[in-house]
């Protein structure tokens, strides 16, 4: 007798959409059989009429996050509970070095967190704040642990994370030379501070100056200083949250080029515009890089259907109303930055995306499933379904509709950066490593069974998102 029987969905494989009535058999938290599986079960969901997808991973989020004296509600238990309701079986979070620091004391403080509390497995990627000779010995240790994704900072220097470029360089370097993939938050520090101080010596404090202040090239030019600093040191580049179409266009011009570039964006570059901040609570919407323009947002879909953009995550931060409202009038800086989302992404994109007919269903796994797996070293355990992968499925009726709000979102942030929108896309359904964690839509996972998994980048499955592994490709040189 097997745990657990998937029987008759509508299931999305490597293979493409099985249309109807195949079977997902489940056993000691994996998935042991696909098709026709004729199996007795100590449990069955029927799932005939509806879809089977691999559970979501969110490469990108920041639980339990501070900035200043704000912390956000999604902590690990929450967070991660209001993220197997939204269909997340994986998440992702960024253990930032204290610099000066050693890097493992980091790892350490966010292992001590989550391991308690994370209901869903979790990675991590390393932000590193200082490129120290220490710092850059400990690479390897960090990499050969499972965090093989290193994240750089070009801006919050007054939060002392931010790297001068020959940091960046070494970092790359380094990284890369460990089997690593190191990675870009790129705004351009100078002409944001310039533009914040500008802003605060005329009194204009509104959320608007804060888009203002970091307009598309900010990004721009800073996506282009690390993408030359990385061909120099013939590393491969993941960006992280591009949000502008001029961003965009120097990466499609790098990978045209044979530079081993991906970029991840997140759902809300792709379905809120910067209009949001002139809003009576626009403060709500403050994070970084900043909201953009209609425009942007369809340079994003385009690149996400036609592959120039190979992943979408949340930046999952969501701060409470009032702790995001205490600091206006300040300095712009000062605002907790980020959006509430890491249980919305599934419901908006599926409905804007797939329902929009701007996504296939297969399109819409690969990029929320199989590659934030692939580029955080956690595929084929996770984002696929497939025999011997851990069994982290949803089940969806595709017909039932949601209207979003704080109050039936489960996220225990007191607003909603999309209040009012209908979608469709909750799973009835979540299993995680073969435990039904939501059951008919309710959430009866336990806190703390969620496991920390090492990630190990595969070159070879990461080729198919254009990131050769330049040691090997005959990529242009510097
Ligand atoms: N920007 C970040 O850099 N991190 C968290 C959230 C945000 O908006
Ligand atoms: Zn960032
Ligand atoms: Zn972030």
């Amino acid at each position: 007798m097997i745990d657990l029987l998937v029987r008759g969905g509508c299931v999305v494989t490597p293979a493409g959409v099985v249309k109807a009535g195949c079977d997902v058999a489940v056993d000691g938290g994996r998935i042991v059989a696909l098709g026709r599986a004729d199996q007795p079960a100590r449990r069955t969901v029927d799932a005939s009429s509806m879809l089977v997808l691999p559970g979501l991973v969110d490469a990108h989020v920041h639980l339990g996050c501070s900035s200043w004296d704000a912390v956000t509600p999604n902590d690990w238990y929450h967070g991660t509970a209001a993220a197997a309701v939204g269909g997340v079986t994986t998440v992702v979070d960024f253990a930032t070095q204290t610099r000066g620091r050693l890097m493992m004391e980091a790892v350490d403080a966010w292992r001590s967190r989550a391991d308690p509390d994370a209901v869903i497995d979790y990675g991590l990627h390393l932000s590193i704040t200082d490129a120290s000779s220490a710092t850059l010995d400990e690479i390897s240790r960090v990499v050969d642990y499972g965090i093989p994704t290193f994240k750089m900072f070009t801006i919050y220097r007054s939060h002392g994370i931010m790297l001068e470029d020959d940091q960046i360089l070494e970092v790359c370097r380094r990284v890369h030379e460990c089997g690593g993939l190191p990675g870009v938050h790129a705004e351009n520090a100078p002409i944001a501070e310039r533009n914040y101080a500008r802003f605060a010596a005329k009194g204009l404090w509104q959320p608007h100056y804060h888009a203002l202040a970091k307009p598309d090239y900010v990004e721009a030019e800073a996506i282009n200083r690390v993408l030359f600093l990385a061909r120099v040191a013939s590393a491969p580049l993941y960006i992280y949250h591009l949000s502008t179409a001029l961003g965009l266009e120097l990466v499609r011009r790098a990978r045209a080029a044979g530079q081993a570039v991906l970029a991840e964006t997140c759902t809300h570059y792709l379905t809120l515009s910067a209009d949001c901040l002139d809003r009576p609570d626009g403060v709500n919407y403050i994070c970084s890089p900043p909201l953009r323009s209609v425009a942007d947002q369809r340079a994003l879909w385009q690149a996400l259907s036609d592959g120039a953009v190979a992943l979408v995550s949340t930046d999952e931060a969501g701060y409470n109303a009032a702790d995001k409202a205490r600091a206006l009038g300040g300095p712009l800086e000062a605002i907790p930055n980020g959006l509430p989302g890491v249980e919305l992404r599934l419901p908006v994109l599926y409905t804007q995306g797939v329902e929009g007919g701007r996504l296939s269903l297969e399109r819409f796994v690969e990029l929320n499933c199989t590659n934030p797996a692939r580029v955080c070293g956690l595929y084929p355990r996770k984002g696929v379904i497939a025999p011997g992968s851990d069994a982290d499925l949803i089940v969806i009726d595709p017909g039932r509709r949601v209207r979003l709000g704080a109050d039936t979102q489960h996220m225990p942030v007191d607003w909603c950066a999309y209040d009012g929108l209908e979608v469709a896309g909750y799973p009835q359904y979540t299993v995680a490593r073969g435990q039904v964690i939501v059951d008919d839509y309710v959430f009866c996972g336990a806190r703390g069974r969620g496991e920390f998994v090492p990630g190990r980048l595969d070159w070879s499955g990461l080729s198919s998102l254009g990131l050769t592994d330049p040691r090997k490709a005959d990529g242009p040189a510097a």
